[in-house]
């Protein structure tokens, strides 16, 4: 006899979404098939906690992948957009907002000194890329293995077999062409971003860069690596892009460009600054962002650019932002990192954890996790285990070892307490 399911419902539905929905999800990664486990269906969101369909609740580590920062439904934001809500929820003309929005951004990351908005951070990437090009007058970009910066053609392309550099799609119906304007280095790597401009010299418009990278799990920069970056880039008249998707208000107010003191000329911006509604930003040198329309010839346009609960819900996230919360996430950051790293370490379970503030990756290998390469060392089979033997627990970490864990304001000590007993037992099922 099976055991009964602990997920009965979530089931019913996941059987149900997939007969609609390809694989049964709006986006790949809630689909859980990187840990093994069927998707839970969410009925709604309190502070760190989330609910499923079947009554479970599990203390949330992937908060909507970084929007939450203040938790989930915040009382505030909810009263925020009720608000808004009942004078319009699009108009397509605009408003205050989103003047009051750039304003606020341009002034925690005063290189942006022109912002864009957008709905999503692929848009936000991918306008940049096509920005930078223009401004530039050059056809070639940078991107690092194991940086992620939306689902752009542009982007999805990874290092060819043998030549490193040379991009090569890495879905169908990315074409060759799209790929082939596309250069690998690697991340944490100055050596192999001298080697791109030096086959290339002349012919790159811009190097992308998620400063405190997320989407191969967390991995910091090392020492001088951006700022290398940028005097590589001054050198050769390419444009530095920060995508600080991630990093964005999370690895302080000011962002990750403020943390280590390097002014790119680009920033692409999206989940915190829209508070878990659809945005995306970009921004950045005056005299490169005049060249979008209508102020210049680069066209980029959308129907809910700038939506007003949207940028109601930015600027109330990014108002209640403090040194105080700051603080706060980056203690208990700190203690939930060491925790795990306590209890892998009594049950002999080889893990690396890699932490940067309220971010942090549990990387599942012995050795120290600095780049893609590295980071693909790991037991993804381990991590699934561990990861089901957590839900199980009331626990919900992101459903894939290449992702980073994020924590709130919500969060408490007896959150990750809670947490930390969970995982000293899920290390041996792992
Ligand atoms: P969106 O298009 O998903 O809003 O943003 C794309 C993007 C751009 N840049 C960075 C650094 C990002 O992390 C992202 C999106 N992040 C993923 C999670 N790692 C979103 C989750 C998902 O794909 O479902």
């Amino acid at each position: 006899m099976l055991p009964r399911s602990r997920y009965p419902r979530s089931e019913k539905c996941f059987a149900a979404a997939s007969r609609i929905l390809p694989g049964g999800v709006d986006s790949p990664v809630r689909a859980f098939k990187a840990v093994g486990a069927t998707p839970i269906f969410v009925v709604r969101g309190r502070g760190a906690y989330l609910e499923d369909v079947d009554g479970h609740r599990y203390i949330d580590y992937v908060m909507s992948w970084g929007p939450l920062i203040h938790g989930h439904a915040p009382g505030g934001l909810v009263k925020a957009l009720a608000s808004a809500a009942s004078q319009g929820t699009s108009f397509g003309a605009p408003t205050e907002l989103e003047t009051r929005l750039a304003r606020r951004v341009a002034m925690l990351m005063p290189s942006m000194e022109r912002v864009r908005f957008v709905s999503s951070g692929t848009e936000a990437a991918m306008s940049a890329a096509r920005l930078a090009r223009a401004a530039t007058r050059r056809e070639k970009i940078v991107k690092f293995e194991g940086c992620y910066h939306g689902h752009a053609d542009a982007f999805l392309v990874q290092a060819g077999s043998g030549a490193m550099t040379l991009g090569v799609p890495t879905s169908p119906g990315v074409t060759a062409g799209a790929a082939q304007d596309t250069l690998l280095a690697r991340y944490n790597d100055l050596g192999s971003v001298e080697d791109v401009f030096r086959q290339y010299s002349g012919e790159i418009a811009a190097v992308f860069v998620e400063p405190i990278a997320g989407n191969m799990g967390v991995v910091p920069p090392r020492e001088g690596f951006l700022q290398g970056l940028r005097e590589i880039c001054d050198r050769e008249g390419a444009l530095l892009v920060f995508d600080e998707v991630i990093s964005g208000f999370r690895a302080g107010a000011g962002g990750a460009q403020r943390v280590f003191g390097v002014r790119p000329d680009l920033t692409c911006l999206g989940k915190i600054i829209g508070g878990g509604l659809p945005v995306g930003a970009y921004g950045g040198r005056r005299d490169v962002m005049d060249l979008v329309a209508p102020a210049g010839p680069v066209y980029q346009a959308g129907t809910l650019s700038g939506n007003p609960l949207a940028m109601t819900a930015g600027l109330w996230s990014l108002e209640q932002l403090s040194p105080k919360l700051y603080r706060r996430l980056g203690a208990l950051g700190a203690r939930l990192a060491a925790g795990l790293a306590d209890a892998a370490r009594d049950a002999g379970v080889a893990l690396q954890v890699s932490a940067f503030g309220s971010l942090l990756t549990p990387f599942f290998t012995s050795q120290p996790v600095r780049d893609f390469r590295s980071a693909l060392s790991c037991d993804t089979d381990a991590y699934g285990r561990f990861f089901r033997a957590m839900l199980a627990r009331g626990v919900y970490p992101p459903p894939s070892q290449f992702e980073a864990w994020f924590l709130s304001a919500a969060h408490t000590d007896r959150h990750v307490a809670r947490t930390l007993e969970a995982a000293r037992e899920a290390m041996h099922e792992v």
